[in-house]
Parts: structure tokens; sequence; C-alpha cells
């Protein structure tokens, strides 16, 4: 399958690297990254290894593939859409943080799918990511149900040897991820902490708000999660990456702006939206954000 990975970050990087092994990969990212790719290959090292010479650019103006998987940043997805917009792609899989899909649908012509990856990725040095943890991709139809698309693209990952699960009811998984970032990235951001610290103590107790606040909001959006599913989400996820630095808190820990407002913001706004009162999320993106416009990061 011809594939092209849009963000080769941390995650973007170690997907696209683990598919290149068994398919025609194309990165698009920032230089140093992407010259170094291009110049030496791909080092994945790890608890996943592999070398690989995935195509890599900077630009990913008007390129064609079967599929394209998007990985930037969420507040980078508009900027993403309009670059996706001018190429042709069967299908386009989003592996983001927040519920950026709606966005890509509305914009692009291509089914739109979504999608989850619990693999955890850092970007050692240009051309070298580490897979901290392997996790699976799960993946499947916006608004739920069977897609021929999404077949054909879980049969492409797991033939790259990338646990994947094509699943029918996206829309509760998907405020299940959201919960579940909700309840992790900015507390680990905000503490410094790892996600195990999330284990037990006060950072669980806000941890399991945040999460609780996300599932009332996702059941006024007529998404089914029950706060129980929810905040077993959370601590299932914290047990299996409790050695991780979220996202959020490698955003923090290099003066980067965070996708503060895909995951707690989102929260506060469709929270707003049905009138529900979200205290936890709404303190912990004020904090956040206070952060960024300090650093003029917003
Ligand atoms: O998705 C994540 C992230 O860091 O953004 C979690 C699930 C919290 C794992 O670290």
């Amino acid at each position: 399958m011809d594939i092209v990975v849009f963000g080769a970050g941390s995650l973007g990087s170690l997907v696209g690297g683990l598919l290149a092994r068994v398919h025609e990969v194309t990165l698009v990212g920032r230089d140093p990254h992407v010259s170094r790719v291009r110049e030496t290959g791909l080092h994945i090292t790890g608890e996943r290894t592999a070398h690989v010479h995935p195509d890599a650019v900077a630009d990913g103006g008007n390129l064609a593939a079967d599929l394209a998987i998007v990985t930037v940043k969420s507040f980078d997805t508009s900027d993403a859409a309009d670059t996706l917009a001018s190429g042709s792609f069967e299908a386009v899989l989003s592996l983001q943080n927040g519920l950026t899909e709606e966005l890509l649908t509305t914009r692009l012509d291509a089914p739109v799918l979504a999608g989850t990856a619990t693999y955890g990725a850092r970007l050692l040095e240009p051309g070298q990511v580490e897979c901290t943890g392997v996790g699976r991709v799960v993946l499947g139809a916006l608004d739920g149900g069977t897609s021929s698309h999404a077949e054909r693209i879980g049969k492409a990952f797991r033939d790259a040897d990338i646990e994947t699960l094509v699943a029918s009811d996206m829309p509760r998984r998907r405020w299940e991820k959201l919960a579940v970032n909700a309840g992790i990235n900015a507390v680990t951001a905000l503490a410094r902490v790892d996600n195990g610290a999330l284990a037990d103590g006060d950072a669980a107790d806000v941890g399991h708000a945040a999460a609780r606040e996300t599932a009332r909001v996702a059941r006024a959006e007529s998404v089914r999660l029950p706060n129980r599913v929810a905040r077993d989400a959370l601590d299932t996820v914290v047990e299996e990456t409790a050695k991780n630095r979220s996202s959020m808190l490698q955003d923090v820990e290099r003066d980067k702006r965070t996708e503060v407002d895909a995951i707690s913001g989102v929260v506060v706004d469709k929270g707003d939206d049905h009138g529900i009162d979200v205290p936890t999320n709404r303190v912990l993106a004020g904090l956040l954000r206070a952060w960024e416009s300090e650093r003029g990061l917003r």
C-alpha cells in the first residue's frame, strides 16, 4: 500500500517507520528530521527495532497515495487539511489527540476514518525515534458501523506487525480516548510527573474527576460512555503507560505549545454548549493556557 504520514513527529515517525517495513511510505515533517531520514534512513530503537528507508519530505503538497495518516498536533490540523486537499488519497486516517476528524471531514473529499494509537514514542534526535511502549491501533468509520476502507487499512497495519483492531464503535472510543487524555495529559504536564503518578493519591483524584466530566459531556453528545467505563479506561492506560511521559508533558518540557485546546479545552467548550459544569477541566485548561501565554506560545 502507498501511505503518506502527515506529521513526522514522534508517533508519526514510529507508525510510519513500522509501516515502511512492508509498505511504500512517505513521511511529511520538518527539517532536520526529514533530511536525516532521507540521507541515512530512520532508526527505530527501544521496544521495537528497525532501520527503514521511507521517503521523507518537508512539503507534503500534491501527493497521491492509497492512504494519508494524519499525526500532526491538533492545532496544525487546519494547515494539514489544506496540504492534504492539494493531493489525492483514497482514504484519510487520523491518529491525533482530540476530536480533529470533524475538521478534516469538512475540508476533504476522501473518507476520513477515526483512529487511536497507544504506542509510546519519543524522538531522540533527527532520524531516530524510540518506541517507549508497544500498544495497539484501533480504527474505524467516524460515525461507527462497518467500512471497507477500515478493513483494508487494518489489514495493511497488521501486515506490518502493528497490532490493530478495526472497530465499529469509534464514536464511543474517541470520547473514551478524550477522557483518558483529559485525565492524564494536563495533570502530568502541570505536575511534571510520569503517567504512573496517576495510579493513586491526589493526582489520581484530579485525573478521575477530569475523565468523569468528559464522560458526562460525551453522554450529552449522545455517546454512551458511563463514568465507570471512562475511569477504568484511564486506570488501564495509566497502568500500561506508567513509565511514559505524556505527549503534553513532553511539550511542556520542550517549551512548546500543547494540545490543551483539543483536550481539556474541548471538554470545556462542549460542556458550555450543553450547560454542563466541568470545573476540573476548566481549571486545568486555564492553567495550561496561562503557562502558554506567559511564554508567548499562543
Ligand atoms: O495519548 C497519550 C499522550 O501522551 O498523549 C497518553 C494516552 C496519555 C499516553 O501517554
